[in-house]
């Protein structure tokens, strides 16, 4: 018995499906899952002593790489000084004025401790500030496990094959409406059969919870005038894509200024943290300006934001962005390579990726859900045997970092096309 067969084992005693988030169960591709006993860089070491190349990237935040010095000395030097006060403290202005100064349409943010966290007060404040309960959402979008928002959510949810989960009450989860992603009309039929009573929209501006598809052209701004004809609020979850797809994430690149905005992962250095932000009359409506109420023991914790502005500054220092590009460039360009003529395509857009293991466009769930489920879980194992880990799903993004040096990417592309070779 390996190590990691051992610890799982006693995982499974004592912790849900041995695991603490499902989608890393492996149940979407079989198997057991290992245990990681460091990272550094691009690659992570297990318990066994088995070293992979990395595409999970703890699921976004590690843009930097694991452990980079900047953000291990700046959590170093902040814990000496304690680890959580319970009082504002100095790092939460730097950290809001640096959200605010890198996504200009969030005037006011507050932080949280998730990306769940910061999408749930999103929706919240919404409703408090149109006074209206309904919300719609996008199927196989994923934005947490909100109540509100596991309904025909993606990620571990679509994984599992449960697109709503048990224990939402139905007369909730019938406030909101989920369309097809890319499909306008659904959207005009839905703001039509419920007029004026949507509080909010809210959306994956690059929906990356069920691979990964891109809007279409014009979709986005579609989105955000029928919000300003009707009064509802266009909350961008930008969790997953904000100051990863750019600076000022998916609302610079496709030039979108949302009502509000939710974000995680990047901001956090690999540390516990969300935020939410957005025009200053609506942030106005939180406690305890306003009616809204929220809040957390841990918000603002000082490591964490130490965390988040050592990652951030060492990514301005860099150009991360251009740099992600660059590499992301160059595995687009090796990935379609390694996938010509086979029945699987492959999309990416900066350092965000998916390889779909079906032919044909993919720009909602139902296309990504004619993905080969099966093919894609023999290919995930002969890849991480041969020692490069992507993400244990077929509905899920990969991530490049500042870490994977065009070496580790040329390796990996060649991992990946001996992998195919296997599997078709
Ligand atoms: P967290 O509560 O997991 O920090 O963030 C929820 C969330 C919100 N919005 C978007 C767009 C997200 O992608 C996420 C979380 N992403 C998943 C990966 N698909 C986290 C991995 C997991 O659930 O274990």
């Amino acid at each position: 018995m390996t190590a990691s067969e051992h610890l799982f084992e006693s995982a499974l005693r004592r912790i849900p499906g041995g695991v603490n988030s499902p989608v890393r169960a492996f149940r979407g591709v079989g198997g057991q899952p290992f245990f990681t006993k460091s990272a550094k860089g691009c690659r992570l070491t297990t318990v066994d002593g088995q070293e992979m190349i990395d595409y999970v990237g703890t699921w976004g935040p590690a843009i930097l790489g694991h452990a980079p010095e900047p953000v291990v000395s700046a959590v170093r030097e902040a814990a000496t000084h304690g680890l959580s006060f319970g009082t504002p403290n100095p790092l939460e202005v730097e950290m809001a004025e640096t959200i605010c100064r890198l996504v200009p349409s969030v005037e006011k943010v507050r932080m949280v401790n998730s990306g769940t966290e910061a999408t749930m007060s999103c929706v919240r404040l919404a409703r408090g500030f149109t006074g209206r309960d309904k919300i719609l959402k996008f199927e196989g979008c994923y934005h947490g496990h909100v109540d509100s928002l596991l309904v025909n959510a993606g990620s571990g949810a679509l994984t599992h094959g449960t697109p709503d989960s048990a224990g939402v009450p139905v007369a909730l989860a019938r406030l909101t409406v989920a369309v097809p992603f890319n499909d306008l009309d659904a959207v005009r039929a839905a703001f039509a059969a419920n007029p004026r009573e949507f509080a909010a929209i809210i959306v994956e501006p690059v929906p990356a919870n069920a691979g990964l598809y891109l809007p279409e052209p014009g979709f986005l701004e579609e989105l955000e005038k029928l919000c300003r004809d009707s009064g509802t609020l266009l909350i961008f979850d930008e969790v997953m894509t904000g100051f990863r797809l750019a600076r000022g994430g998916a609302q610079e690149v496709f030039g979108i200024r949302p009502d509000l905005t939710a974000l995680g992962k990047v901001i956090g250095g690999g540390l516990p943290v969300g935020a939410f932000g957005g025009r200053t009359e609506i942030m106005g409506q939180l406690s305890p300006d306003g009616p809204v109420y929220q809040a957390g023991t841990l918000s603002g914790n000082p490591l964490a934001l130490a965390a988040g502005l050592a990652q951030i500054r060492e990514l301005e220092r860099l150009d991360g962005w251009a740099r992600l590009e660059e590499s992301g460039a160059r595995f687009e360009t090796l990935a379609q390579e390694a996938t010509r003529g086979l029945p699987c395509s492959f999309r990416r857009i900066g350092s965000m990726f998916c390889l779909y293991f079906c032919e044909g466009p993919v720009v909602r769930l139902s296309d990504a859900m004619r993905s080969d489920r099966a093919k894609f879980a023999k290919f995930f194992h002969r890849c991480l045997a041969d020692g490069v880990y992507f993400a244990p799903s077929q509905f899920e993004s990969g991530f490049l970092s500042l870490a994977h040096t065009d070496a580790d990417i040329d390796e990996s592309v060649r991992v990946v096309a001996t992998a195919l070779a296997g599997v078709f």
